[in-house]
């Protein structure tokens, strides 16, 4: 035991952290296959190698591949030597299986093998000798051997798809076919990674997957892009050697230029707890950033408080349309109070708001709230009608009452004391003169038939008859 336990530690000291190059590879049908001769490690680390590469120890189930890998593995440039390949019998002697726990069916042994000597040989090599008996037949022997190694992998295809989109955001299609080979990959295995670098990368979950011939074609939707972020598409779990078959990298999404408005808007209908904001729909020629503009956002901002969302504009405008003007009503504000207000311009697709224009300040008028309420509510053009309508009723009813009052008041006829007789020389005769009847108080002197002529004498005053202007009446106005 502890010499198994010594044996471990040092042969985990001697993974190699070298990676191999893409040229160390041998692609052949559907599969690549790497020969390590210069790293020594036990099965299990071996397998964790190939594991680390994307791959696999080597599956060896026709006479091609077996004759390929002894090709590959020509003692002409190597001293004799055994390569793990994928075969063991660990769980069950005698019963070899591969590495996805497939049974192995193929007949590579080298004659009288397996033999399972000191019953501790579970694990299958490959052999490269100068011995023809021996060279590329399998042997068992021991798992704790550290030995060369022999990797596998599968081909696939990538084709890859990206479109431009507003910044942080991406759309991707990453399509994967396996080379050679009717099997169409599981959804689950097609994979995307995004990060700064290839060990730290976070992975995406596909939006859509379908099959296109023998193409697995997933769509992935990637949120908070950041420019200078990798985007990988892989088959399994992502490798992180500097070169994979298995995985393959997006160019760089090409990001829209978000639209923004250069003017800030302008404010109309001032009130107390309301106004309008107008303002100039996004022109590509004398706004900035690419449309097509979807819709606008309204901020409101009070000095001190936080930006907010005050409303949504849809704009039917579009990229190229003639310059147009919208509007948004904004209500319930406080009177007497700052507003800043700005407008950003939105363009279509996921992450499209643009930068918000300039702001433009308005202050809302003063009124008390009750009175606000009025003019909110409606009800001021009510009382101004209510306020109306009484005045004209009691004009009315003073009218009335005034009619009434003269109607009721017969003319008091008084004795005029004092009354003189017309100056000599112009008395008319007296049988056509009338003698005036006064009404109201002493002060107020109207005579019926007869207007007010102006008389030179000082305590008297004259009254000239409306039918007969000859006739003259002089009446004394001291009682
Ligand atoms: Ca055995
Ligand atoms: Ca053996």
């Amino acid at each position: 035991m502890f010499y198994g336990i010594t044996i471990f530690v040092l042969n985990f000291i001697q993974i190699v952290s070298s990676q191999p190059s893409a040229d160390q590879w041998h692609i052949f049908e559907d599969a690549l296959y790497l020969v390590d001769n210069d790293t020594r490690l036990n099965y299990d680390q071996a397998q964790s190698y190939c594991q680390e590469l994307g791959g696999n120890l080597a599956r060896i189930d026709s006479d091609e591949i077996q004759s390929f890998l002894t090709d590959i593995v020509s003692p002409g440039f190597v001293p004799t030597r055994c390569f793990f390949i994928g075969a063991n019998d660990i769980e069950d002697e005698d019963e070899f299986k591969w590495q996805d726990g497939t049974q192995v069916r193929y007949d590579g042994w080298s004659p009288g093998q397996p033999d399972d000597t000191e019953g501790n040989r579970d694990c299958a090599c490959l052999w490269s000798s100068k011995n023809p008996s021996r060279h590329g037949q399998w042997d068992d022997t021991n798992c704790f051997n550290r030995m060369n190694f022999i990797c596998q992998k599968r081909l696939y295809n990538f084709t890859l798809t990206s479109s431009r989109s507003n910044p942080g955001s991406g759309y991707v299609t990453c399509a994967v076919d396996i080379v050679d080979d009717n099997e169409i990959l599981p959804p689950d295995d097609i994979r995307l990674s995004v990060g700064k670098t290839l060990a730290s990368t976070r992975s995406i979950p596909y939006s859509s997957t379908r099959v296109i011939g023998q193409f697995r074609d997933s769509t992935f939707e990637i949120d908070n892009l950041e420019e200078d972020d990798m985007i990988f598409c892989h088959v399994g779990d992502l490798s992180r050697n500097t070169t994979s078959f298995s995985r393959i990298q997006f160019l760089p999404i090409n990001f829209y230029a978000l639209p923004g408005l250069t003017f800030s808007p302008a404010v109309d209908d001032i009130g107390s707890t309301s106004l309008t904001v107008t303002w100039s729909s996004w022109i590509p020629c004398l706004d900035t950033g690419e449309g097509p503009v979807v819709s606008y956002l309204v901020y409101v901002q009070t000095t001190g408080k936080e930006l907010i969302n005050a409303g949504e504009v849809d704009s039917d405008e579009g990229e190229g349309a003639l310059h147009g003007t919208m509007e948004l009503a904004l209500t319930e504000l406080e009177p007497g109070t700052e507003y800043n207000i700005s407008v950003s311009a939105v363009r279509e697709g996921v992450g499209g708001e643009g930068p918000r224009s300039p702001f433009v300040s308005v202050t809302t008028s003063i009124v008390s709230a009750r009175r606000s309420a009025i003019l909110e509510n409606g009800i001021l053009p009510w009382i101004f009608f209510g306020v109306s309508l009484a005045g004209n009723v009691l004009l009315l009813v003073v009218i009335i009452k005034l009619c009434r009052r003269r109607k009721k008041e017969p003319f008091q006829t008084r004795s005029l004391k004092g009354v003189r007789t017309t100056p000599s020389g112009s008395v008319p005769n007296d049988d056509q003169y009338e003698v005036p009847r006064a009404r109201g108080d002493g002060e107020d002197h109207l005579y019926e038939g007869l207007r007010r002529k102006s008389s030179k004498y000082s305590e008297a005053e004259g009254y000239i008859s409306m039918d007969g202007p000859d006739r003259v009446e002089y009446v004394n106005t001291i009682m």
